[in-house]
C-alpha cells in the first residue's frame, strides 16, 4: 500500500475514535468564515467589542458596519449591537472625522494617512474604553473594519491596538480575461461571474460577495472584460450593464475598467479606420468617454492590448504605442480617467527575441505618454512561465509610470488543480534589484514609485475568479487572489506571512494546522517549477491550452511560439543563448545585472538555461553534470508533489471533509501529472542528450511515442 493511503487509512481509523471533523464547507466563504474562535478568545474578545457605533451614513460606511455585524456575530458568536453613541466599555467606533463627531473630537491626525489609509486604536472616550477604526475617507473605515476582522479570525489580542496603514499603490487591479460569451481565457474556475445576458435587471448576490473579498484585501479596480476584448461591450447595451456592475462595487471602493478594443471606432463606431491621429477617430474616443461617464461617474478608465498577438493597435495605422495611448487618454483625462497600456508585445515581423522585443520597442517612447497613461509590464520578459527572471523594463523607463501585471490564474502552473502558491514567485521579482539606480533599486521600489517618483502607481492581477462554489477553481487557488490583494496593497509584505494569514483565516489557527499547510505552500513554486521547467527551461507546454508537457513541438507558424525555440537542446546541449555571443537579450538589463545574468560562472542556477546555451556535461556548482542536475531536479519535483499528498492526508482530523477531500483528489492529479512532466520531458530530452540517467533515478515509465502520441484537445481555458 503506498504510504499516503496507509496514512490516510490511519487518519481515518483516528476519525473513528474521536468524532467526526468539523461540518462541510465548500469554499465558498472565502477567508471570509467567520468561524466562531475559541472560548477562551472569545472571553479575551468580548469585552472589546460590546457594540458598533457609527455616526454619518454613506453606502461605504454601512457596507463596513454591516461587514462588522456579520463578522463580530460568527466569530463571537454573538450579536454585537449597532448604536450611535458609546455608552459603555467596549465600543468599536468607525468612521471619518467629516462624518462622526466622536472621532471628529479624538484628534488623530489622520491626514497623514494617505488615501485608503486607516488607523486602529485602543482609546478612552468620556472615560470609557473603545477601539476606533479611523480614516479621512469611507473606505478607509471599511479597510479597517476588515482589519480588526483579520486581527480577530488570527487571533491576535485586540485590547491595545496602535494600527495604522496606508497602501502603497495607488490602483490595485483585477484583470479578468472575461468574453462576452461567459467564456474566461486561461478560466479553469468555471464560467465568467458576469451574467451580461441577465444583467442589468438581476444583479446576483455574488457580485457583493465578490466585491467584499476584494475590499477585504483593498483591490479597488477590476478590469471586467478579456484584453482580446470584442468592442462590443463599448456598445450602449452593454455599458448600461457595466453601470450596473459598477453600482454594486462602488461601496467597496471597486472601480470598473473596461479592456477597449483598439479598433473599436471601425467595428461599431462606422468609421473608416482607427488612426490615433485623425481627428474623426479622436472625436469617436472623445464622445464614447463622455458617454461612459454619463452612466459611470467613477469610470476607471481602459486597458489595452495592441498590436500583440493579431489585436489591432496604432501600428496597422503607422503609428506608435504613444500615439495610440495618448489618444485614448486624452478621451479620459477631463473625466479623471487613466489609459492602461500593455507592454506584453511582440512582433512576427520582428526576428529578434521575444525576450528584448517589448523592452525595444517601449524604452524609446519613455517620457511620450501622457500623465494619466501607465505602462502595464509583465512580471517577467516572456509569457508568465513558472519562473521568469524580472522584465528589463523595470527600472528603465524612469520617465513612464510602470505597473506591474501578475497572472494569478495558473495558465503555466497546472491549472487549479495543482497546488502552487504564488506568493514566493511573486516575492522574487519584488525583490528583484533592477541596478537602475544603483544597488537596493527593486522592482518593488519601481512600481510603488520611490524609485522615479510616478505620478501613478499599480499592479494588475490576472483574475483566477469564475462561477465555481469555491470561485478559484480550487481551494488553494484562493490563496493566490489573496496573496496579489495583499502585495498589491503593499509589495514588501512577505509571501510567507501572507500564507499564514490566509492559512489561519482559511483553514484555522491550530498550529498542527498552519505550519504543515503553511510548509506546504511555500514549498509549492519550486515543486512545479522542478517537475515542469527546471534550472531556468521555460515554454516547454503543449499548444495552444498549454496543458501538459510539448518540449517537442517544432511545427507552428511561429518560430517563437515553439518549445524547441526555448530550449535549443541538441547532441550537445541545451538552453537560450541571450549572451552577446546569442540573442544578447541579457544586454537590456542595467550593467550590473547583464554581467551578472550573462556570465556562466555568476548566473544564478534557477536562471542558467534562460540564459545560456549549456552542454549536457557542464559541471554545476554541486559537482553534478547539467544532464544529472537536471534529472535531479525533475525527480525532485515528483518527490514533493508526493510529500504534499502526504502531508495533507494526516491533516483529515483538522479539516472538513468536503474541503479535504476536494484537495486530496487535486493533490493525487497533480502528482500524477507531475510525473507525466517528467517523464515526458526526460524521455525527450535523453533523446538528443543521449545520457544515461544516473543510478536510483528510474527512467520514464513509457518511451517517447507514447507521450508524443498524448493529446487533449479539450483541456479548459483555450
Ligand atoms: C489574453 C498569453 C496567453 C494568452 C493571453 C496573452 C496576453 O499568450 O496564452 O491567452 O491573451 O498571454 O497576455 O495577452
Amino acid at each position: 500500500m503506498p504510504r499516503f493511503a496507509l496514512i490516510r487509512l490511519l487518519v481515518l481509523m483516528l476519525l473513528g475514535m474521536s468524532g467526526t471533523p468539523a461540518a462541510a464547507e465548500d469554499g465558498y466563504d472565502l477567508w471570509l468564515r467567520y468561524r466562531t474562535v475559541e472560548p477562551e478568545w472569545q472571553q479575551r474578545y468580548n469585552p472589546a467589542a460590546t457594540a458598533i457605533v457609527q455616526q454619518g451614513e454613506s453606502p461605504t460606511l454601512a457596507a463596513a458596519r454591516a461587514e462588522l455585524e456579520r463578522g463580530l456575530a460568527g466569530l463571537l458568536g454573538r450579536t454585537v449591537p449597532a448604536a450611535r453613541e458609546a455608552t459603555g466599555d467596549g465600543a468599536i467606533i468607525l468612521g471619518t472625522p467629516d462624518s462622526s463627531p466622536l472621532i471628529a473630537g479624538l484628534d488623530l491626525a489622520l491626514e497623514r494617512l494617505g488615501a485608503g489609509g486607516y488607523l486602529i486604536r485602543s482609546v478612552t472616550v468620556d472615560g470609557r474604553r473603545a477601539t476606533v477604526i479611523a480614516s479621512g475617507s469611507d473606505i478607509g473605515v471599511l479597510y479597517g473594519a476588515f482589519r480588526l476582522l483579520r486581527l480577530i479570525q488570527t487571533r491576535q489580542p485586540i485590547d491595545r491596538l496602535d494600527v495604522g496603514e496606508t497602501p502603497r499603490l495607488e490602483r490595485r487591479l483585477l484583470n479578468h480575461w472575461d468574453n462576452l460569451d461567459r467564456s474566461v481565457e486561461r478560466g479553469y474556475a468555471g464560467l465568467s461571474l458576469w451574467d451580461w445576458q441577465k444583467l442589468p435587471r438581476f444583479r446576483d448576490p455574488r457580485y457583493t460577495d465578490y466585491a467584499r473579498a476584494n475590499a477585504s484585501i483593498g483591490i479597488n479596480g477590476a478590469v471586467l472584460n478579456n484584453v482580446n476584448s470584442n468592442a462590443d461591450i463599448l456598445t450602449p447595451v452593454f455599458l448600461e450593464k457595466v453601470a450596473a456592475l459598477a453600482d454594486i462595487f462602488r461601496p467597496y471602493g471597486i472601480r470598473v475598467y473596461l479592456s477597449a478594443r483598439f479598433n473599436a471606432p471601425m467595428a461599431i463606431g462606422g468609421l473608416e479606420n482607427a488612426d490615433p491621429l485623425d481627428p474623426r477617430v479622436r472625436a469617436w474616443w472623445r464622445a464614447k468617454a463622455d458617454e461612459i461617464y454619463r452612466l459611470i461617474p467613477d469610470f476607471g478608465g481602459f486597458l489595452v492590448k495592441a498590436n500583440s498577438e493579431g489585436q489591432p493597435g496604432p501600428q496597422d495605422f503607422g503609428r506608435d504605442h504613444a500615439d495610440g495611448a495618448n489618444m485614448l487618454a486624452e478621451a479620459v483625462a477631463p473625466h479623471g480617467g487613466i489609459v492602461m497600456w500593455r507592454a506584453f508585445v511582440y512582433s512576427d515581423e520582428e526576428p529578434t527575441d521575444r525576450a528584448a522585443q517589448a523592452y525595444d520597442e517601449f524604452r524609446p517612447l519613455d517620457g511620450r505618454f501622457r500623465p494619466n497613461v501607465i505602462v502595464q509590464v509583465k512580471n517577467g520578459p516572456i509569457d508568465f512561465q513558472p519562473r521568469e527572471p524580472f522584465h528589463p523594463l523595470f527600472g528603465a523607463m524612469p520617465q513612464t509610470p510602470l505597473m506591474m501585471e501578475l497572472q494569478v490564474t495558473k495558465e503555466y502552473l497546472g491549472f487549479a488543480t495543482h497546488l502552487a502558491y504564488l506568493g514566493p514567485m511573486w516575492e522574487e521579482v519584488l525583490d528583484a534589484d533592477t541596478f537602475a539606480d544603483g544597488e537596493g533599486s527593486t522592482v518593488a521600489r519601481v512600481i510603488d514609485g520611490s524609485l522615479h517618483d510616478y505620478a501613478h502607481t499599480g499592479m494588475a492581477g490576472v483574475a483566477n475568479i469564475g462561477n465555481d462554489r469555491n470561485w478559484s477553481g480550487s481551494q488553494f487557488d484562493q490563496a493566490n487572489w489573496y496573496a496579489y490583494g495583499r502585495l498589491a496593497w503593499d509589495p514588501n509584505l512577505s509571501a510567507r506571512a501572507i500564507a499564514e494569514e490566509w492559512t489561519r483565516m482559511t483553514w484555522g489557527n491550530d498550529p498542527a494546522l498552519v505550519e504543515p499547510i503553511v510548509g506546504m505552500m511555500m514549498g509549492s513554486h519550486q515543486a512545479v517549477v522542478d517537475y515542469m521547467t527546471p534550472l531556468g527551461l521555460h515554454h516547454l507546454m503543449a499548444t495552444g491550452h498549454h496543458y501538459g508537457p510539448g518540449p517537442w513541438v517544432d511545427d507552428l507558424a511561429r518560430a517563437d511560439w515553439n518549445p524547441v525555440y526555448f530550449h535549443r537542446a541538441d547532441r550537445e546541449g541545451i538552453g537560450f543563448d541571450r549572451t552577446a555571443s546569442g540573442s544578447n537579450s541579457v544586454s537590456r538589463y542595467a550593467p550590473a545585472v547583464a554581467s551578472r545574468y550573462g556570465s556562466l560562472e555568476r548566473v544564478p542556477e534557477e536562471f542558467l538555461l534562460w540564459f545560456h546555451h549549456v552542454p549536457w556535461d557542464h559541471r554545476l556548482a554541486g559537482g553534478r553534470t547539467l544532464w544529472d542536475e537536471m534529472i535531479v531536479r525533475y525527480s525532485r519535483g515528483v518527490e514533493q508533489a508526493g510529500a504534499m499528498r502526504e502531508t495533507w492526508a494526516a491533516l483529515a482530523p483538522r479539516v472538513d471533509a468536503q474541503r479535504h477531500a476536494e484537495v486530496s483528489d487535486f493533490l493525487a492529479i497533480q502528482q500524477d501529472e507531475a510525473r507525466w512532466w517528467r517523464d515526458a520531458s526526460l524521455a525527450y530530452f535523453q533523446s538528443l542528450s543521449r545520457r544515461p540517467f544516473p543510478e536510483s533515478y528510474a527512467p520514464p515509465a513509457h518511451d517517447l511515442d507514447y507521450y508524443r502520441a498524448i493529446r487533449t484537445p479539450y483541456a479548459p481555458g483555450n
